[in-house]
């Protein structure tokens, strides 16, 4: 290969603005700007490893999906595709393949190929801890955990009872962490560097919070609430708090909040907060607490560790990517945006010459307001045609969907997929809403195929 093409590929990764420029004319160039053309497609070309049939189309300033940095590009993935491999989880019970974000706290996420079950099995599921890693808790049934605050009878009860008390119910519900996607901000922001994998759809099992807040007996005064778990603070100092973070009470009381103790028809298993959590679907997945010990009910907003500030806060205004932050410009992020994934194939994947038809498959979900459609595009986004997206089983549920593309020649395509919520917004091509702890990034998700 010759040396100019590896180079594209290398300065793609070290730094795109030089690379973009270099393949697409210098930003000073207005002629030429904006238009693969010439050396700058011939270089391009090389470095993503074919002809690109809809060069035309293609977008500067957007980093080749083939050159973009993220998942693991699995193997037959063609050079450019793969850049220094990430580091890989290697917990008991894990999957081969999900990838280490940080190993103190431990932090892992699913990469989007291994996103391709409806349901996703536990072994695949991310982790996101922020203090350290439980030992292991082996009380089960006999396991204690109390409701307090606002309430008219304070609550201390065993999860052996609450299982008697209260009947169980199981939803399949998207868990996803609030820095989801943080890795698209430019300037990089704070925070675990999640590409899309910072989520999984489970069954979980439980019993309605909203119907155990009941039977303690809300007070008028009752607002917010506060959870606190039996993890440990990374300093090993008990009295500081790893997490607490809580919702308004009519979060908690929606009929899909759940006390958990079950996932994927398993008792739950330690590493995501066995014996028992909460699951409050649509927000952040910072409110869904592990190792619950207790929840105060407050009579106004909990002000608990990972509340305020700029934690799980977005612009209310737009700010200035990397600027100074105005702290009373910031807002408690209490949806996750709308998303979608290309599950199948994967990012690098290498299809024999002359292949034409090419199935598609993914998953799309939000916070709260459902998703309306799903679209898929093979030119950069000039051309967009529906996929077919399999109705929840459940609010809260994720929608799989499908899509059959036509390739009209060999070379190398980006497959991109756009998902559009209930309330008609849909993903934008780079991520918007810069904000300091980087939460709310979704643009669309992109693949790089090489047919032949
Ligand atoms: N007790 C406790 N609960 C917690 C956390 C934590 O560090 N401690 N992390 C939260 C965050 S930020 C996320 S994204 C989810 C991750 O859940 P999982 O590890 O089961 O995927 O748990 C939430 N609940
Ligand atoms: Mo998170």
């Amino acid at each position: 290969m010759a040396k100019a093409e590896r180079s594209l590929a290398e300065l793609y990764r070290d730094d795109p603005e030089r690379a973009d420029a270099q393949a697409f004319g210098r930003r000073t160039d207005s002629s030429r700007r904006g238009f693969l053309g010439g050396a700058g497609l011939a270089a391009m070309g090389a470095a993503v490893g074919g002809a690109i049939p809809f060069s035309a189309n293609m977008p500067a300033g957007l980093i080749p999906a083939a050159m973009a940095q993220g998942t693991a590009a699995p193997a037959g993935a063609p050079p450019a595709a793969a850049p220094k491999g990430p580091q890989l989880l290697d917990f008991p019970g894990k999957a081969k393949g999900l990838v280490l974000l940080g190993d103190r706290p431990l932090v892992a996420e699913t990469p989007e190929h291994m996103l391709d079950d409806d349901t996703t099995p536990t072994e695949k599921f991310y982790i996101r801890n922020n203090g350290q890693t439980p030992e292991g808790f082996t009380e089960g049934d006999a396991w204690e955990f109390s409701i307090d605050g606002e309430v008219n009878t304070p609550l201390k009860m065993k999860l052996g009872e609450l299982k008697q008390k209260f009947a169980a119910k199981t939803y399949r519900m998207v868990l996803e962490c609030g820095g989801n996607g943080r890795s698209f901000f430019q300037p990089t922001a704070r925070g675990n560097q999640w590409t899309n994998g910072g989520a999984g759809c489970a069954e979980w099992t439980g019993v309605s919070l909203a119907e155990v807040l009941k039977s303690a007996g809300l007070k008028p005064s009752a607002v917010h609430t506060g959870n606190y778990g039996a993890d440990q603070h990374l300093s090993g100092d008990p009295s500081k708090d790893v997490l607490s973070r809580g919702v308004p009470i009519e979060a908690a009381m929606e009929q899909h909040a759940l006390l958990v103790w079950a996932m994927n028809g398993q008792p739950l298993n330690n590493i995501h907060g066995g014996p028992l959590r909460v699951i409050i679907p649509g927000f952040p997945a910072s409110v869904s607490h592990k190792w619950l010990k207790r929840i105060a009910i407050r009579d106004k907003v909990h002000d608990g560790q990972g509340m305020g500030g700029t934690s799980y806060s977005v612009a209310i205004k737009p700010m200035i990517p990397g600027g100074k932050t105005d702290e009373s410009n910031m807002r408690t992020m209490t949806s996750m945006p709308v998303r979608g994934i290309i599950t199948n194939p994967a990012n690098g994947t290498r299809l024999p010459a002359g292949t034409r038809k090419l199935a598609l498959r993914g998953a799309a979900w939000d916070g709260h307001d459902g998703v309306s459609r799903v679209d898929v595009s093979i030119d950069f986004g000039a051309t967009w045609q529906q996929a077919k997206a399999a109705e929840p089983r459940n609010r809260f549920d994720w929608r799989r969907w499908t899509a059959e593309v036509e390739l009209p020649s060999d070379g190398y395509y980006e497959l991109w997929v756009r998902a559009t919520d209930g309330k008609g917004r849909a993903q934008p091509h780079v991520a918007g809403g810069w904000n300091p702890q980087g939460y709310g990034a979704n643009p669309m998700h992109r693949v790089a195929v090489l047919v032949g």
